[in-house]
């Protein structure tokens, strides 16, 4: 079978999923030549078998309005793979979501939660649920009907949920409360948890250092660092935040955030009581970054526009899946950036990576930089197994470790003979062969 033939029929069974059937395309591509060398592999069928997630879970959400008004959404749960450890990833609340996104997001996870070390499976679960200008009581009341249904499909030892775009602490406080009322135990089921009740210090934090760790790791390399760079990033939800606070202690400058409404441009830098300011922004519910300029004079405000027209030094897409295309691409490198870093999952289409790599950018896939969020979940894990909590110089320290390892890995398997490190094939590589050998190894089940 030639890489096409196998596209071909990954297609035939799934060309209406887009998103899907672009993550897979990215995956197998470059891990196909050690495919083809591990005749293992092949007699057992792997990579057939690791494209197609192991449960999907669909469900209706019926909830109330506060005038009385009933709703029904769409709830998913894609348990991928779980040959390495138990279903283990977020849960999105957003208008877009459906079954082409959560499965490429569940695939995803399989190989970013390998590269993590830690013993977790790949799922990714959500509803195109829609809170904007939401009361407190209509999310409450949603969130139970969603864990009304999924508390049955998951467990601390089976699937471990936790949040992602319009799912933070409130929302899996409410989703939590409800699993632990109708089960009637207090396990580690969810992580992201309050610290009151398990959950991990740093782990709000941990999804943007990591990405901020692991890019520092990929400057090290060149013999760079952070200090006295412009940074230009997307989206001003939490992974935007913890990448901000992170790059301001490096000695960088961010200079923008972006909402659906457009971006704003900082050029005092967005640092001090601003970063706060952005969690205040991100909690009203309200999908417009502008308040941010009526509020500080040295931003500047534009509308429906994104921020990769600004030359920085270095672009961290913190937003959502390919919200970076082929003229932000020929953008960024018409203002000659050193490194694009992905913090959202999937934000660049495939012609811009391209773009990117051919121009010998150094560039980092999601998978790899942005995994220090679910690799702090293992920690959460971790400590909720031993019932106990570890102070948050402790987590800090390990999730470095844990990136730096993960850099470490896909310079291993990624670099080129001309020297280029390609993180992508590196991230895909190491990710992939520890899952495809724990299949291997149990067999066919
Ligand atoms: P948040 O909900 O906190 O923030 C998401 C941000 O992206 C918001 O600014 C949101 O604005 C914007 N956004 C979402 N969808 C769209 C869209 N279709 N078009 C334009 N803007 C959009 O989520 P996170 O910060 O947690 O997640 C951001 C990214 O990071 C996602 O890709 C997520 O999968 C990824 N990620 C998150 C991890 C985590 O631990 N939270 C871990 C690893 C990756 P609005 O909602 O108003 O549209
Ligand atoms: O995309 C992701 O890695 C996340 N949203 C975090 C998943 C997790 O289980 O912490």
């Amino acid at each position: 079978m030639t890489f096409n033939e196998f596209m071909d029929k990954v297609a035939a069974r799934n060309s209406h999923e887009p998103e899907f059937m672009q993550a897979v395309k990215e995956v197998i591509e470059t891990v196909w030549d050690v495919y083809e060398a591990t005749p293992r592999y092949q007699q057992y069928n792997i990579l057939e078998r690791i494209v197609e997630p192991e449960r999907v879970i669909q469900f209706a959400v019926p909830w109330m309005d506060d005038e009385g008004k009933v709703h029904v959404n769409r709830g998913y749960r894609v348990q991928f793979n779980s040959a390495i450890g138990p279903y283990k990833g977020g849960i999105r609340f957003h208008p877009s979501v459906n079954l082409s996104v959560m499965k490429f997001l569940g695939f995803e996870q399989t190989f970013k939660n390998s590269l993590t070390t830690l013993p977790m499976g790949g799922g990714k679960g959500g509803a195109d649920f829609d809170a904007r200008g939401r009361s407190d009581g209509e999310i409450m009341r949603f969130c139970h009907s969603f864990m009304a249904e999924l508390y049955r499909h998951i467990g601390p030892n089976t699937d471990v949920p936790a949040g992602d775009i319009g799912v933070g602490r409130r929302e899996i406080g409410y989703m939590f409360g409800y699993y632990k009322k109708l089960v009637n135990e207090f396990t580690g089921v969810f992580t992201g948890k309050g610290f009151e009740w398990g959950g991990s210090r740093i782990r709000p934090e941990a999804t943007g250092f990591g990405v901020v760790y692991f890019t520092e790791e990929m400057l090290k390399v060149q013999g760079d660092s952070f200090k006295g760079k412009r940074v230009a990033i997307s989206g001003f939800g939490n992974v935007a935040w913890g990448a901000v606070q992170k790059i301001n202690e490096l000695g960088g400058k961010v200079v923008t955030i972006s909402g659906p409404d457009g971006y704003i441009l900082d050029e005092d830098g967005i640092s001090g009581e601003k970063v706060d300011y952005m969690t205040v922004l991100r909690a009203s519910n309200n999908d417009r970054v502008k308040d941010y300029a009526d509020k500080y004079p040295s931003a500047k405000f534009f509308p429906g526009k994104r921020p990769w027209e600004v030359p920085v030094d270095i672009a961290i897409p913190c937003a959502t899946q390919n919200e970076l295309n082929e003229e932000d691409a020929q953008n960024l490198i018409n203002n000659k950036i050193m490194c694009l870093t992905e913090a959202a999952n999937m934000p660049c289409t495939p012609k811009a990576i391209e773009m990117i790599q051919n121009a010998k950018i150094l560039f980092a896939p999601g998978k790899a930089a942005n995994a220090g969020g679910v690799a702090t979940s293992g920690l959460e894990m971790t400590q909720n197994s031993n019932r106990l909590s570890w102070p948050a110089e402790k987590v800090n320290q390990e999730l470095h470790a844990i990136m730096k390892g993960i850099h470490e890995a896909c310079r291993t398997h990624g670099t080129q003979p001309d020297g280029y490190i390609n993180y992508v094939k590196g991230a895909n590589v190491a990710g992939f062969v520890k899952v495809a050998n724990a299949m291997c190894d149990m067999g066919l089940i």
